[in-house]
């Protein structure tokens, strides 16, 4: 799956768990296992902790590991089929 279609699932069941107004890897990790269940899942958690990171580097532009909101917004922004 490649990271713009993973983020704009992610974009769908986006919360932010521990509500601290920002998206770190952990909320990412929790928002995957939400959308995957226990459908296919057992011992990837590496794999979900690989995407999670891929995810936070191709959102976070000013390089603090953590995803804000306003950056949040330019990855939308970014994978137009997001608006359709
Ligand atoms: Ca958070
Ligand atoms: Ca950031």
């Amino acid at each position: 799956m490649k990271n713009e279609k993973l983020i704009h699932v992610i974009a769908q069941n986006i919360s932010d768990f521990d509500e601290d107004g920002v998206l770190d890897k952990d909320d990412l990790i929790s928002i995957l296992e939400r959308i995957v269940g226990n459908e296919y899942f057992d011992g990837v958690e590496q794999e979900i902790n690989d995407i999670a990171q891929d995810c936070i580097e191709e959102a976070d532009i000013e390089g603090d590991k953590v995803i804000q909101f306003e950056e949040f917004v330019n990855v939308l922004q970014k994978t137009p089929d997001f608006l359709e």
